[in-house]
């Protein structure tokens, strides 16, 4: 069956090993997939540990996707993704080679075991508005414009740095 493309952010983050490329690496295999297409990529934040303080500093960065996977499959591509990143999961919110949150999903709203989208904890948290604004500032979710939420969020200890993700190029 095949569905119009919907238009979905990502977050992406790591603070073990080689952070941005296994982003780069996590990008490229989303976009080799006939059905999925990498359309935007944010620059790369280091981040101060939000949830577990005592841990390495993130990098953090996001990602616009245009998709004709649904949620849940986009979500099981994400974690075979995470877990050929050497991903193994200990504790939440600790450290990790790679995490991908999907933020949104067009205008959908996700609310199942699996899945919540949008994102519950997207508006919090700076490492996520920050990067997220530079790529899709003047969207709107929930009544939120990404901009305006992340010029009203605490950005202490929250610097953009010299990596850079490229968008993969169309083969
Ligand atoms: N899940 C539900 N909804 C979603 C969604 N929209 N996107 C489920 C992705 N996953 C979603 O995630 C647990 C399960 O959440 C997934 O298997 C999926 O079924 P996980 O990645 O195993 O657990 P986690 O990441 O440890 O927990 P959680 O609550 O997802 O943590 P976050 O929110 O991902 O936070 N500090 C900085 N500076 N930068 C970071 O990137 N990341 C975290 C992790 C903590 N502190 C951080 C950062
Ligand atoms: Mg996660």
């Amino acid at each position: 069956m095949m569905r119009e493309p919907v238009r979905v952010l990502v977050g992406l983050g790591g603070n073990v090993g080689d952070v941005p490329a296994t982003m780069q690496a996590a990008l490229d295999a989303l976009d080799d997939r006939a059905d999925c297409t990498v359309a935007a990529v944010s620059p790369v934040y280091s981040t101060p540990p939000w949830g577990i303080t005592d841990q390495a500093r993130f990098l953090n960065a996001c990602a616009a996707l245009e998709t004709r996977l649904t949620p849940h499959a986009l979500m099981d591509v994400v974690l075979q993704i995470e877990r050929g990143a050497g991903r193994e999961r200990t504790e939440r919110w600790g450290p990790r080679t790679l995490d991908i949150d999907i933020l949104v999903y067009g205008a959908l709203t996700v609310t199942t075991d699996r899945l919540t989208i949008p994102h519950p904890r997207m508006f919090d948290r700076g490492f996520v508005l920050v990067p997220l604004a530079d790529i899709a500032g003047d969207r709107v979710i929930a009544g939120h414009r990404i901009g305006d939420a992340a010029d009203r969020i605490d950005r202490t200890g929250i610097v953009r740095t010299q990596h850079r993700l490229e968008v993969p190029r169309a083969s």
